[in-house]
């Protein structure tokens, strides 16, 4: 067995619009899990909270602004990443200002949670479905 190195940790966001449904962007050609589509986010920089760098990388991917308040910590899940350990922190959000455009990704797509079997996801995104399902 293989021991993780030290843990990564991750942010992303599940943004719910008025129809239950999540947006989801599509990783692009030349990065990690290239195709696959994930909750957006990223890594939490060294002094960042969490909280400030999901606004940070939800302005960056998507071009939107999302205040503190309105980001709910939801569920969490852990995948091995190369020699790390991705821990996976997602928080719901239903209020934003502007209207998300793929700027990193190829593609968005809003998606109804039970819909999201049916896509390729990152390990660490997977697990999180069913709690969303429960929760939303
Ligand atoms: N990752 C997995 N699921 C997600 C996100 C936002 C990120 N929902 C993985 C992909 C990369 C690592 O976390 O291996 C860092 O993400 P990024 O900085 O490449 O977006
Ligand atoms: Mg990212």
């Amino acid at each position: 067995m293989t021991k993780a190195a030290y843990l990564l940790p991750v942010v992303a966001a599940a943004l719910v619009d008025a129809d239950g449904r999540v947006l989801l962007q599509q990783r692009p050609e030349g990065r990690s899990l290239a195709g696959l589509w994930e909750f957006p986010g990223g890594k939490v920089e060294p002094g960042e909270t969490p909280e400030a760098a999901l606004i940070r990388e939800l302005e960056e991917e998507l071009a939107i602004t999302v205040p503190q308040a309105c980001l709910a910590p939801a569920a969490f899940a852990s995948a091995p990443l190369d020699d790390r350990h991705l821990l996976l922190l997602l928080y719901i959000t239903r209020k934003w200002t502007g209207v998300p455009r793929a700027l990193e990704a190829s593609a968005l797509r809003w998606v109804r949670p039970a819909d999201m079997h049916d896509l390729p996801m990152p390990p660490a995104d997977r697990p999180l479905i069913g709690l969303l399902d429960a929760l939303l």
